[in-house]
């Protein structure tokens, strides 16, 4: 038995140590001798390397939040999309410089093997990004928490682009192994499903019909320049030793292995899709996967450390809600408290309520989602009845203390009556959280006008606002090591750990020296980029020329669209007038788009078939381009964002709830282009109305627009620019062997134009007008970059973070003893 007091030294970060420790993992962890090694083989070396060193503080971390018995926060979600994590978690200790020198002095370089690492997608876009910026935070500051999800055997499918369109092809991340995680055997919950109720008395009780078993895999996420380091617990399905031997005997070897698939399942693959999901019966048992193994979890550890005690569990658990796809944990720790553990259900439910806390991502109508009421009482019956019970006593309140208004009842009620009856899962974590918030101030505003209206009535103090925010660690660190370096030399360092420093940077504001640094760092930056898009695209690009970047989901409410209309436009006047001095523009595009919408994939598809056309006239000069880069993903944004000039953010004012990618370009010094919509909003007031370029209807001129029958076919009438590029798509301009190719698409634009593109079209081309000229004076374009950067120190995930500790989830940063 080892001493209670031994203390582990760590061997000192040396090159020779770090070299050694990198041989020795490639030989005895691996298996492979240094002449047989792989590239894969050194990388997953360094890893085991560098992950011994922040192992050590982790496993300290962890130890005091036992001992202190702290409260703390578990973050519930479906999507981490993590990116790579070796260069982060070298950055983080300290030790990337040694580990290229070590590597280098092996003969290899560090570069080449980074590129070697897996990107795990799991998770869609700004959603599943943010959660990844929070679990950076909640290490970097400290802080009492942990994450959960599900460890996707595929996640976010890889995009390719055959003959202009989307192809999905699966990503199986894990079968090139993951080497970060460490696999939690002795962790497995029973996680069950279906069966059916009986009561005895007054006591409810479940039997289910299945069975699965949840096993915990454990991601290390390494704080900066602190011991601390946070958990990401992932689950994954497994079957145990379930192996039908009837069927097996029989010969019938998949029938013998049949059941086990459909278990495994359930962690098989991430939903390609976070705002029109399928609502598939898969769907709703990955939620409850996650919620029920996660539940068991937490309180396992709970009573461990508090002695068997479940009473005080709401003083010292919070468990947050990341958007409604885990919200079943309601009637869960119901179910728990009160058929588990004998609770009375007054005193279950207040603690529920004091446990949980709820972020609304989204107010589009189509991603709240909903449960048939079948779906529900088939797969999670007494969930359901629970439910029910909730229900109740809610309306019991609200008919008493608010509203006995019919319409108004029938409004707030968490089942939605109709021709199919169905569980609404955001009134379900409204009534169920003590805390509701949205993303970024008007977000937030829109929520409690519209979305929760009926709800901020009758818990007006439930609602609030925390604005979005990125890690600086990645975003800026790992993303853009010359800019860094640029903030090192003029503010020091600390601005890494306290983003607010940047305006440090304001008494340079004008000085020559630092504004030439700037342009030639983000000229280096779009090199790289361009040389990128050579390898991949075989597509020239000029770095001199302006580096217009939309990058994100692809969605109609997005409006990549628009974008593609001003470039037919700007296409056709630079045709029009070839000899005028035309600034030169390279319109750079990626993103995703969910394999069934069929909008979506036709936008891809257009961008290409413009790209071809436009890229290849010689009338141009070379002086326009377009390029659509294929499998958006956290490790392309950090290639794409450093380099870009201008940020394209572009949605209907009133659709995006704050978008993250806009502070994340800023951050790199890209203008941003863009509605009065999400954390723009916020962006414009932080950075000042000369360093941005806003354009386009407000929300109410929106709304407004709406109410008196918003014509798109008036727009296209009025505006002859407009009107030529709507009409050349349609007539098969750009795909002249299928000229009706994009009919539908136009047709839809011009009758309905949901998210009105064409009335924002004109001030939006007149934009990108002043954009061309403030660029031509270069001086005064990258002032306005540093008057950005300068200005964005409020966008950071940790002051996110520590808002969410202190006025949602009340912890406290722990004092790291040394
Ligand atoms: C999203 C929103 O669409 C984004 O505007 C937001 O920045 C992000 C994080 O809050 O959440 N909601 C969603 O369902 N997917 C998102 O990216």
């Amino acid at each position: 038995m080892l001493d209670k007091d031994f203390i582990y030294e760590s061997p000192k970060l040396t090159v020779e140590a770090l070299k050694q420790a990198i041989v020795s993992k490639l030989v005895f962890d691996i298996g492979r001798s240094a002449q047989e090694a792989t590239t894969r083989d050194w990388l997953n070396a360094t890893v085991y390397a560098v992950r011994d060193f922040v192992a050590e503080g982790w496993i300290q971390t962890v130890n005091q939040f036992r001992e202190e018995k702290t409260r703390r926060v578990y973050y519930l979600s479906m999507e981490f999309l993590m990116g790579r994590v070796l260069s982060n978690a070298m950055l983080s200790e300290g030790v990337y410089d040694t580990a290229k020198q070590a590597l280098s002095e092996l003969g290899l370089v560090l570069e080449d093997i980074l590129e070697k690492e897996a990107d795990p997608g799991l998770g869609n876009g700004g959603l599943g990004r943010l959660a990844a910026c929070f679990m950076d935070s909640i290490a970097t500051c400290n802080l009492p928490g942990m994450g959960y999800g599900i460890r996707y055997e595929y996640g976010m499918f890889k995009q390719t682009i055959e003959d202009g369109s989307q192809v999905e092809k699966p990503d199986a991340w894990i079968a090139k192994g993951a080497p970060w995680e460490f696999t939690r055997a002795s962790k497995r919950y029973r996680v069950r499903f279906g069966g059916n109720l009986h009561f005895e008395g007054e006591k409810c009780i479940w039997t289910p019909s299945e069975e699965i078993t949840a096993l915990a895999y454990d991601n290390i996420v390494p704080g900066y320049e602190t011991k601390s380091a946070a958990t990401l617990r992932l689950w994954t399905a497994n079957a145990g030793d379930i192996f039908n031997l009837a069927n097996f005997n029989k010969g019938d070897y998949f029938g013998a292995i049949e059941e086990r698939s459909s278990i495994e399942n359930v962690s098989r693959v991430l939903y390609p899709d976070d705002s029109t999901w399928a609502g598939r019966e898969l769907r709703l048992r990955q939620e409850y996967f996650l919620v029920s193994a996660s539940l068991q979890d937490i309180i396992k550890r709970h009573k461990k450390f508090h002695g068997g005690k479940i009473a005080n569990l709401a003083d010292k658990v919070a468990i947050h809600l990341n958007d409604t796809h885990p919200a079943l944990a309601i009637p869960e720790l119901m179910h728990i408290l009160v058929d588990q553990e004998g609770i009375s259900w007054k005193k279950a439910w207040d603690m529920t309520r004091r446990i949980f806390s709820y972020t609304c991502h989204t107010l589009m109508s189509e991603a709240l989602e909903t449960w048939p009421i079948e779906l529900m009482a088939k797969v999670l019956p007494r969930h359901l009845q629970m439910i029910y019970e909730i229900n109740a006593e809610f309306l019991e309140y609200v008919r008493t203390y608010v509203s006995a208004d019919v319409d108004f009842i029938r409004r707030v009620s968490l089942i939605e009556e109709g021709n199919q009856r169905k569980v609404r899962m955001g009134w379900l974590s409204v009534v169920g959280s003590h805390k509701v918030n949205g993303v970024a101030e008007i977000h937030s505003d829109l929520m409690v006008s519209s979305t929760f209206a009926d709800f901020a009535k009758i818990y007006p103090e439930r609602f609030t606002n925390v604005t979005n925010g990125v890690t600086p660690r990645r975003w800026i660190g790992v993303a853009n090591p010359k800019l860094a370096a640029l903030f090192d030399k003029y503010i020091g360092t600390e601005w890494r750990k306290d983003l607010s420093q940047l305006s440090l940077l304001k008494p340079y504001i004008g000085k020559p020296e630092i504004i030439g640094e700037l342009a030639k760092i983000k000229f280096a930056n779009k090199k790289r980029l361009a040389r990128y898009v050579k390898n991949t695209l075989d597509i020239e690009i000029n770095p001199n020329a302006i580096f217009d970047v939309q990058v994100k989901r692809i969605h109609e409410y997005k409006r990549q669209i628009l974008n593609v209309l001003q470039i037919i436009s700007r296409y056709n006047q630079m045709i029009a007038n070839p000899e005028k001095n035309w600034q030169s523009r390279v319109f750079i595009l990626a993103g995703k788009a969910a394999s069934a919408y069929y909008t979506a994939k036709q936008t891809i598809r257009l961008i290409n078939d413009i790209a071809e056309v436009i890229n290849n006239d010689e009338r141009l000069k070379g002086r326009l381009k377009v390029v659509f880069i294929p499998n958006y993903s956290v490790s392309i944004a950090e290639i794409i964002i450093p380099a870009a000039d201008i940020s394209e953010q572009i949605s209907l004012a009133g659709t995006e709830a704050s978008g993250t990618s806009n502070m994340k370009f800023a951050l790199n010094g890209a203008l941003t282009l863009g509605t009065l919509d999400g954390a723009n909003v916020e962006i414009l007031e932080n950075v000042g109305e000369d360093n941005i370029f806003i354009f386009g209807n407000t929300v109410e001129q929106v709304e407004e627009l709406r109410r008196n029958g918003y014509s798109p076919v008036t727009f296209y009438q009025q505006d002859e620019e407009l009107r030529q590029a709507v009409d050349q798509i349609a007539l098969g301009h750009f795909s002249p062997k299928e000229p009706t190719r994009y009919q539908g698409l136009i047709d839809s634009l011009r009758n309905y134009d949901y998210y009105q593109s064409f009335a924002d079209f004109r001030s939006y081309a007149d934009m990108q007008a002043k954009v061309d000229e403030k660029y031509q004076d270069q001086a005064a374009w990258f002032n306005s970059t540093l008057e950005n950067i300068a200005n964005m120190g409020f966008f950071s995930s940790d002051r996110t973070i520590l808002e969410y500790a202190e006025r949602i989830w009340k912890i406290k940063p722990l004092k790291l003893e040394n």
